[in-house]
């Protein structure tokens, strides 16, 4: 068998008429449904119930917006999943995955090789991170994120001696990923229950969830110190030469959007130093501007030991996730042999390139500082003002742009619905139904804009929201 390419026989394909190729790519919307309910599963979905309604087709996007198979423009009120913080279209990223591709579309950086995409992307991260993160480790989401965290904690631990340290502690209504290891980490009961085979040695503590969760009368700052002092009590209990780390999310995302008292984290900090226990902050979507800063836990005031990256990494457009390692568990990792972790695509060319593209976008269009000092305050006022007094708002929560709005039955009382779960669900169709993304947790409705969101752009958001929010309380009989 010869490999002379001259010795194949090539056929040159026929060139589609651009009729045909429009016809190809373009289906009716009645189509592409069937096809879909006919051969794809969707993540975190009851396929029979959607597959009988029908999926929404997402056909395009520009900006802060999204177009549907039938037409309509719908205001992208998530960042597709808290991700697309330089919004749609943006050329230079394409062009940068355009231009990698035909340069090196892949190689790793397993056996004594690296590349130029990533090495550049850890340079600009380590200049971007803050002053003790100079170190990263790459992976494709945030899940295969933090199950490294996991490898690292404990090679970290073990290589100093002390292989007794090995739990490592999270928070109910946590989320930190799908993968069996993210999945444990988190505390969303719902995924445990269909997880009979967890990760070990992970356990459990109270949420920061001042509205839901406060007795008596409690100040938020009170509240959440105790809730921070729980982290001091499991470690007690377990003992701290068997705690290896203490992993949360700065404000937690899926789980509600809900922003811890000023009390919260340096009381976390304290605990960890206290007792020797890394501190790990889930920064998969704080990561990238959201709350202002570059990073949430700056946002919070405290110092973490490891940081988890993704989403905000390549704002969304191709996949990639990291592991930020302060210098001091940096030092350890390198002084201590080999590192037996690694995924094919670890620190992928195109995505570092596309990466290195976003990143350059963010700081020099100065995108995270403009949602700081501009969009930000302004996102939190217009929704603070909007819903002052609202009868089915009991909280706003938030900083930048992201925000969670709490519905109540009764605001002034902190009196949940019963039903809390179908009222977020009533609330997140009426927002569908007026073309505006709006996530619905439980009973908290979520908002996280593309970063470049401009205002005019967040009036829509909060009148569109408003509307939502209003005819979710006439329905239930309030105003
Ligand atoms: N950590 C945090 C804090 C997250 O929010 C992950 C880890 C896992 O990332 P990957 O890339 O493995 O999905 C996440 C992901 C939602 C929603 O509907 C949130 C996430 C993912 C999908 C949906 O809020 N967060």
């Amino acid at each position: 068998m010869s490999y002379r390419t001259e010795e194949v026989a090539y056929v040159q394909p026929a060139v589609p008429s651009a009729a045909a190729a429009q016809a190809a790519q373009q289906r009716s919307t009645a189509e592409y449904r069937a096809l879909d309910a006919a051969h794809h599963i969707h993540p975190f979905s009851d396929m029979g119930a959607l597959n009988r309604a029908g999926s929404r087709v997402i056909v395009k996007a520009e900006g802060v917006y999204l177009w549907d198979s039938d037409g309509n423009k719908v205001i992208d009120g998530m960042a597709g999943l808290w991700c697309v913080n330089v919004g749609y279209g943006r050329k230079e990223l394409a062009d940068a995955a355009y231009k990698q591709m035909q340069e090196l579309p892949f190689y790793n950086t397993f056996f004594k090789t690296t590349h130029p995409p990533v090495i550049e992307l850890s340079a600009l991260l380590a200049e971007l991170a803050p002053a003790p993160f100079n170190h990263f480790f790459y992976c494709n989401s945030g899940s295969e994120g933090n199950d490294t965290v996991l490898r690292i904690v404990h090679h970290y631990w073990a290589a100093q001696g002390k292989q007794s340290k090995k739990v490592v502690i999270s928070r109910r209504n946590g989320y930190h990923g799908s993968t069996i290891a993210g999945g444990t980490l988190g505390g969303m009961g719902y995924m445990h229950e269909q997880m009979p085979s967890k990760v070990e040695n992970i356990v459990h503590i109270d949420q920061p969830y001042f509205f839901g969760e406060a007795q008596g009368n409690l100040t938020p700052e009170e509240f959440a110190l105790a809730r921070a002092q729980q982290l001091e009590a499991k470690i007690l209990e377990i003992g701290a030469d068997n705690v290896a780390a203490f992993i949360g999310e700065p404000f937690q995302g899926a789980g509600g959007v809900i922003f811890p008292a000023a009390t919260y984290w340096p009381e976390i900090q304290r605990i960890c130093r206290k007792y020797d226990i890394l501190l790990v902050a889930d920064e998969v979507i704080g990561g990238f501007g959201r709350t202002g800063e570059w990073f949430a836990h700056q946002h919070f005031g405290f110092e973490p030991d490891l940081i988890t990256l993704a989403k905000g990494l390549t704002s969304g457009y191709v996949p990639m996730g990291a592991v930020g390692l302060h210098d001091r568990v940096a030092k350890v990792i390198i002084e201590s042999g080999d590192f037996n972790h690694g995924l094919t695509y670890s620190g992928h060319p195109v995505a570092a390139a596309v990466a290195v593209a976003n990143l350059k976008l963010l700081r020099d269009e100065k995108i995270v500082e403009r949602v700081k000092t501009d969009t930000g305050p302004y996102f939190q006022k217009k929704l603070r003002d909007t819903f002052a007094n609202h009868p089915i708002i009991g909280e706003i929560s938030g900083a930048g742009l992201v925000a969670g709005l709490q519905l109540a039955q009764d605001p002034q009382a902190r009196k949940r619905f019963a039903n809390g779960g179908d009222v977020g669900t009533i609330c997140r169709d009426f927002c569908f139904n007026g073309n505006l993304i709006m996530r619905a947790t439980g009973d908290r409705m979520l908002l996280s804009p593309p970063l470049v969101i401009n205002k005019l752009e967040i009036d829509e958001i909060v009148t569109k929201a408003k509307k939502a929010i209003d005819a979710t309380a006439q329905q239930l009989g309030i105003s």
